[in-house]
């Protein structure tokens, strides 16, 4: 992506320009890309401004080092020994989750996400929001809720469903497994698949050349696919937020999240 010029860069994200293409670059390599607050809050800023500004006519997403997203900050806070979820969850999605793959969804210009590793939990429900999925071999997928004893969230609920149908939604989301690209590529929660050293030329090419599209027609496209195939994304939305605010005050999440610390199964007890 040689001709990509950074635009702005915090320590969490970074834009790109080129031409009338911008991308997205999740960094916190370090960590996943999982989300902190401060990935949170800077994601829905730039996904709210590529959204508004004009000059913008597709956008990319994808994550710095070797995964996409792992979603939620799981680490633990050194002063309490627990996540520091509980209890900002309603405030994390209703403020800065739920905007960003709303804004996604609704954005009158297409979204392409370059997933270039591990898409788990709210970091799959983001890759879901795109229009178009393009996934390196090496890349997973995991909704990796029901591990830490959580439901979907970030519209994951309806998002999933509309690309793979009931059935795989279910197994997904109870059994939480590892779904490689190629899998995910047959069931059609991705679009392509490609070999890891061309996924970032050939996705971003992918968005030079919606960008370069019929952009008031590609926005009432997308505007009525929302309406035929995602018509209960707001009821998800706010199905997500009452269930998560409960459940991460439960024993099985507190359970989840020790185990995932520990490196070991859970042991849920069912609560
Ligand atoms: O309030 C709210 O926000 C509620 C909303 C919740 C939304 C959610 O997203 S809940 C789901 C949260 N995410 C997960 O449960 C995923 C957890 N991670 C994994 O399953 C795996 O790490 C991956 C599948 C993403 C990648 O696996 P792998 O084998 O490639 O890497 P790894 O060895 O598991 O992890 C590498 C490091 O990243 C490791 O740290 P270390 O040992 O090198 O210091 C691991 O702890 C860290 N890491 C991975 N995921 C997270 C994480 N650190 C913080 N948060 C994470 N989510």
């Amino acid at each position: 992506m040689s001709d990509w010029e950074t635009i702005s860069r915090t320590e969490v994200l970074e834009i790109r320009r080129s031409g009338a293409a911008a991308s997205l670059v999740l960094s916190r390599p370090h960590a996943l890309n999982a989300f902190d607050l401060a990935l949170q809050h800077e994601l829905r800023k730039a996904v709210e401004w590529a959204a508004a500004e004009e000059s913008v006519r597709s956008v990319l997403l994808t994550g710095a080092g070797r995964a996409f997203s792992a979603g939620a900050d799981l680490s633990l806070d050194d002063t309490t020994g627990t996540t520091r979820l509980s209890p900002r969850t309603e405030e994390e999605l209703r403020m800065r989750y739920n905007p960003t793959v709303r804004a996604l969804r609704t954005m009158p210009k297409p979204v392409v996400a370059a997933v270039n590793g591990p898409a788990a939990g709210a970091g799959c429900a983001l890759a879901l929001a795109c229009d178009q999925i393009v996934a390196a071999r090496s890349a997973s997928f995991t909704l990796a809720f029901a591990r830490v004893g959580l439901t979907l969230d970030a519209g994951a609920s309806a998002l999933l469903g509309a690309r793979v149908g009931l059935g795989r939604a279910t197994r997904m989301a109870l059994l939480a497994e590892r779904i490689d690209a190629e899998t995910a590529l047959q069931w059609g929660m991705v679009d392509e698949v490609t070999d890891d050293d061309v996924l970032a030329p050939h996705a971003a090419e992918l968005a030079l050349r919606l960008a370069g599209g019929p952009t008031a027609a590609f926005a009432a496209t997308k505007r009525n696919l929302n309406i035929a195939l995602l018509p209960q994304l707001e009821a998800a939305f706010e199905g997500e937020v009452q269930e998560q605010t409960r459940l991460v005050d439960s024993p099985d999440f507190r359970e989840g999240v020790a185990a995932f610390a520990q490196r070991r199964p859970p042991v849920f007890e069912g609560r």
